[in-house]
């Protein structure tokens, strides 16, 4: 292998790391953090998103995800909303935080995700109701950034319960509940998004040639 070659296997590499073929889109987005806290023992949720500065949910359309990913395919997307713990939080021997959808838009659907340089291992399970799963969802504490998609453009919300509860969704009384609204927008995409990652390795492989 020449030099020449080494670099552009390289570049190759890269790309293929960074955008992740057959995975849907991560990073075209900053992280927004869902923060839960406990203060005393009631549990506390902040987002500093609304109504005026929702989420925006981007198509790439003909992209074709791997898995249990394709249910995002031609659909408006996000995984920007991430649930992160703030502080100390202490469900008790054997209890978990548990998030619980308990009013949503028409036509809002989402998967479970998890890290996001670790799209690889994410189940994309449907979870908050979607597709017939249970509306509460055991959350192990980790920053897990969902998947919420639809497939009409528009606006979109999900509010939740968050609380303390056993290893079957119980809630546990002694603590106190927590409530979040998350809101959504789903935008037509402009034209060239989809197609800055291969822009820009044309660009690079023709420095090369
Ligand atoms: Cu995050």
């Amino acid at each position: 292998m020449n030099k020449s070659t080494s670099i552009a296997s390289f570049v190759l590499t890269t790309f293929t790391i960074s955008t992740q073929a057959g995975l849907p889109n991560a990073h075209t987005w900053p992280m927004e953090h869902i923060m839960i806290s406990m203060n005393g023992s009631n549990l506390e949720a902040h987002a500093n998103t609304g109504v005026s500065n929702p989420i925006e949910m981007l198509q790439f359309s003909g992209e074709m995800y791997d898995g249990n990913a394709s249910s995002l395919n031609e659909q408006f997307y996000s995984d920007q909303y991430g649930w992160v713990l703030d502080g100390i939080v202490d469900p008790g021997f054997g209890n978990s935080i548990w998030i619980e959808m308990t009013h949503q838009s028409q036509g809002l659907t989402t998967y479970e995700g998890g890290r996001r340089m670790m799209i690889g291992v994410q189940t994309f399970d449907p979870i908050f109701g979607t597709d017939g799963s249970e509306t509460n969802w055991q959350w192990n504490g980790m920053m897990t950034h969902n998947w919420y998609s639809a497939d009409t453009l528009g606006e979109f919300e999900a509010s939740y319960r968050i609380y303390i509860g056993d290893s079957q969704g119980n809630a546990i009384t002694s603590f106190g509940e927590a409530v979040v609204t998350l809101n959504f927008s789903a935008v037509p995409a402009p034209a060239s998004l989809s197609l800055l990652g291969m822009g820009t390795l044309i660009a690079t492989r023709r420095r090369r040639a």
